[in-house]
């Protein structure tokens, strides 16, 4: 016998061997040792392959037929067992995950979404229509993003008027480190980061040192800030009646701009909306001062102060701008009819179910923004 003849021999009984091993294969991974060890690179067949290339040519086609069938075998009996492993896997899987259809629904979730959440919403998608960005930044802040840049200088009155909560350390700028008393820092990092123009709302919590029937240590607010050339009050109010309407839906919403001082904006205006008195209940819409009607402060705002644009690394000579804030707590209670703050804090459940909203009742202009279905 030829050197050939033995590896052709040796072959054919370990040719056996091998499709018994290859349909004894317990997974794809045992599978793929098997014929990395005789079709790989480095594999038994492909060794015999190649022992065609170094015979003479007559023997050549004697021999190579036995070894490509050779080849053929194992790598048939490879596909084979390849498919009925593939298809017990998935036989299995279909097993596991088997649903039984014929099950009672689950209960359907009992969880509600806040009512400050739910405003949170309305006003984001309200300005959203209006060309708006959300905008949002940290409530542990430097002093001097949250009052020096908003025109605050350490020794302003009004930073004393903010009931600040401090912390003990020392900001990177040098000052101090303390909760957010209002979300208008966002508005200067923001500014700071982006440039102008600009249209922004900073929804948020923050923190005051303050606290009775209504006043909570922590609320929210959100602050707009528009930032463009040849800004000006109407642009303010037009934004603002636009919103309210949206808002409370109602087309009958009346406006009356206070002049007023807030450090980071000049002018500065408070703004108070109309209300009817109807069952000794303020209802908001109509002039207030027609008989039986009111107004109601609400908002305050006015033209960013050219120092707080300087501050914000903008030229207050080509950029000028509005701002306004809001209390989110304080615009909740109004349209939906709560009247104890306290009770937003609290974690009731009960309250949460009676007031909550369903997570399906996304708020969108076309329904109502606080349609509930
Ligand atoms: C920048 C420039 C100006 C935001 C403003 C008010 C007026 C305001 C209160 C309303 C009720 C706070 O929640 S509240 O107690 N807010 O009166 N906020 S103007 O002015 C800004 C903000 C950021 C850069």
């Amino acid at each position: 016998m030829t050197d050939t003849d033995n590896l052709a021999a040796a072959a054919d009984a370990s040719i056996a061997a091998a499709i018994a091993q290859i349909e004894a294969a317990a997974d794809l991974s045992a599978l793929e040792a098997i014929r990395v060890a005789l079709l790989g690179k480095q594999g038994s067949i492909s060794a015999l392959m190649k022992t065609l290339g170094a015979m003479a040519p007559e023997e050549r086609q004697a021999r190579a037929p036995a070894i490509q069938a050779l080849r053929q075998q194992a790598s048939d009996a490879i596909a084979a067992r390849k498919t009925a492993l593939e298809g017990a896997a998935l036989e299995a899987q279909l097993a596991a995950e088997a649903l039984d259809l014929t099950l009672p629904a689950p209960e359907a979730p009992r969880g509600t979404v806040h009512p400050v959440s739910q405003v949170m919403d309305e006003l984001a998608e309200i300005f959203a229509d209006l060309g708006f960005a959300v905008a949002t930044g940290p409530e542990i802040e430097d002093d001097w993003y949250n009052f020096t840049a908003l025109n605050m200088p350490e020794s302003h009155p009004a930073r004393a008027m903010h009931d600040t909560f401090y912390f003990p350390d020392t900001a990177p700028k040098g000052g101090r480190m303390l909760l957010r008393t209002h979300t208008s820092p966002v508005q200067v990092r923001t500014m700071l980061a982006e440039g102008a123009p600009l249209r922004i709302i900073a929804p948020g919590r923050v923190y005051r040192s303050d606290s009775d029937a209504t006043h909570t240590p922590m609320f929210h607010q959100v602050e707009g800030l528009v930032i463009d050339r040849d800004i000006h009050l109407g642009h303010l109010k037009w934004t603002l009646e636009t919103f309210l309407k949206a808002f409370f839906e109602r087309d009958d919403i009346v406006l009356r701009l206070r002049p007023s001082y807030f450090p980071f904006t000049e002018p500065s205006v408070e703004v108070d909306v109309g209300f009817a008195l109807v069952d000794g209940r303020r209802v908001l819409g109509g002039s207030g001062d027609a008989a039986g009607h009111g107004w109601m402060e609400l908002l305050g705002s006015g033209m960013v102060n050219r120092r707080v644009i300087e501050a914000s690394g903008l030229d207050p000579d080509e950029w000028q701008g509005f701002a306004f804030g809001v209390g989110v707590d304080r615009l909740a209670m109004l349209k939906y009819g709560m009247d104890d703050l306290r009770a937003f804090f609290d974690g009731d459940v009960r309250w949460l179910g009676h007031y909550g909203f369903s997570a399906f009742d996304q708020p969108t202009l076309s329904a109502g923004v606080g349609a509930r279905a």
